[in-house]
């Protein structure tokens, strides 16, 4: 039940790929609800990420990483970026503070943000001397003096708190936009797809997670489990041949990780059923984008 004082709103996660930006909406919402990887450009689409607590509710949004578009599948994920930056009641923009801040100029630019917005440093548990972290937040600070820095590890925890405290803040007076007990704008079966997605960044090396995309063919609840049945999607034959492997190898281990992991996440057992599908240049095909979830 509402009551006044109580504070809900949209903070948006924006920033370079592989900042951490999915690793932080997991740390802040404490369930892994985005998928993670040490690739770039894992994240795909904007995923809402509902944290309820009493007498708040805050809608995380985490985007794709900001990056050049080559291909119209990376024209969608700008556009879930800009749809993002629309709706923002605070702005997370996170930079990796290993790297020079003078990288993360242009991305800050081409934002041209209207919202309030803290510049987060992620991955502050990799300098761990506190010299060394203090002349990072520095540079970072001189180089955006328009942002407040604030050192984070998604990884650690370390900052987060101040970091909940800011966001408390910077709410505004609202009554909830979602039911208490959502966790997200998305389905279930989107998770699905994603947890394969997720296997194939892990387990495929060079363009295969690149050439990747997975669709739910249908999602039955059986009595004692889930029955699920996946396409994958790939562009060339030889891309098929990878993921399936020697003897069917590469897909049996796609498969069973996949499992488990869905299988964590519905707290129930799940029978998963994997097919493999080649759809030449579906990343440059409007038809094909739409088919597979990204036009949202
Ligand atoms: N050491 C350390 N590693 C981190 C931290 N946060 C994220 N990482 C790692 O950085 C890599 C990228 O993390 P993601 O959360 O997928 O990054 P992202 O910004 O969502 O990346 P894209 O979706 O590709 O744009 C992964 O290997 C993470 O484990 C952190 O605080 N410390
Ligand atoms: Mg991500």
């Amino acid at each position: 039940m509402e009551h006044p004082g109580f504070k809900a709103g949209f903070v948006n996660i924006f920033g370079p790929p592989n900042a951490g930006k999915s690793s932080l909406l997991n740390a802040l919402l404490g369930e892994s609800l985005a998928i993670v990887s040490p690739k770039v450009q894992t994240t795909r689409h904007r995923i809402l990420g509902i944290l309820n607590e009493p007498g708040m509710q805050i809608i995380f949004s985490d985007t794709p990483g900001i990056i050049e578009p080559k291909y119209k599948l990376h024209q969608k994920m700008m556009q879930q970026v800009k749809s993002a930056l629309e709706d923002a009641d605070l702005a997370l923009l996170i930079a990796d503070i290993t790297e020079d801040p003078e990288r993360f100029r242009e991305i800050a630019e081409s934002l041209r943000l209207k919202v309030p917005a803290l510049l987060l440093l992620n991955k502050a548990d990799l300098i761990r001397d506190p010299d060394a972290l203090a002349q990072k937040q520095a540079a970072y600070k001189a180089a955006f003096p328009q942002w407040e820095t604030l050192p984070v590890s998604a990884l650690t925890r370390a900052g987060l708190d101040v970091l909940m405290e800011k966001i408390r803040a910077a709410l505004p007076e609202a009554p909830a936009y979602f039911p208490d007990d959502d966790i997200s704008d998305r389905p279930t079966r989107f998770f699905m797809a994603e947890i394969i997605r997720e296997q194939i960044y892990a387990l495929f090396q060079d363009e295969i997670p690149y050439h990747t995309a997975v669709i739910i063919q249908s999602f039955e609840e059986k009595q004692t489990l889930d029955v699920i049945k996946a396409e994958i999607i790939v562009s060339r034959e030889t891309q098929k041949m990878i993921l399936l492997g020697k003897g069917g190898r590469g897909i049996k281990e796609l498969g069973i990780r996949s499992r488990k992991k869905m299988e964590e996440f519905l707290q129930r057992k799940v029978h998963l059923e994997l097919f493999v599908k080649v759809r030449p240049k579906w990343r440059d095909n409007e038809a094909y984008l739409r088919e597979y979830g990204y036009d949202k």
